[in-house]
């Protein structure tokens, strides 16, 4: 991704990126597939809200969320691709699980936004039980799906 002094002065809050050519991939853990299924759904209506193609907009499912990261990686690397969004839901628990995922998972995509320099977002929910988890997932909460896409969306206009 190329960043200019141009971009940055006319990137402001009013300006929204045209985003009618951008290429997204979004990476869908399939553990909590019933909060990971909401959460695809709000990142794509939010994408396509703001001006994204359907048919630009693809898909690929991983088992578990510790897996986003190598599903980022294959994506990321694809020259096409413009951003790549991680969606996942680690559900706390009783064991040390919890923390290997989340800290595996938020560290993996770290390094493949840098490595291959275009925006790779963490949308993975980190809840204590299934409540919170239904509630961030179109619930009383909001989406953390759309929340993903409009990051992507924002860090594209830089
Ligand atoms: C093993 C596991 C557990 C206990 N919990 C979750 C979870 O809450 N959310 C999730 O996305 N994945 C979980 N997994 C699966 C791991 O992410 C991973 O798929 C396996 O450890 C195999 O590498």
């Amino acid at each position: 991704m190329a960043t200019s002094l141009k971009n940055l002065s006319q990137h402001t809050q009013e300006n929204v990126t045209d985003i009618s050519d951008k290429k997204f991939a979004l990476v869908v853990a399939e553990w909590n597939d019933e909060i990971t299924s909401s959460l695809y759904s709000g990142a794509v209506e939010t994408l396509l809200r703001y001006g994204a193609k359907k048919e630009n907009i693809y898909r690929k499912n991983v088992p578990g969320s510790f897996e986003l990261t190598l599903g980022a990686q294959w994506l990321a690397k694809l020259d096409e691709i413009d951003a790549v969004i991680c969606l996942g839901c680690v559900i706390q628990g009783e064991t040390r699980h919890f923390d290997f995922i989340c800290d595996a998972v938020a560290n993996g995509i770290t390094q493949v936004g840098l490595k291959y320099d275009k925006p790779v977002i963490f949308g993975v929910l980190t809840p204590d039980n299934q409540q919170q988890a239904l509630d961030r997932a179109g619930g009383k909460h909001g989406n953390k799906g759309d929340e993903a896409a409009i990051t992507a969306i924002k860090m594209l206009g830089f």
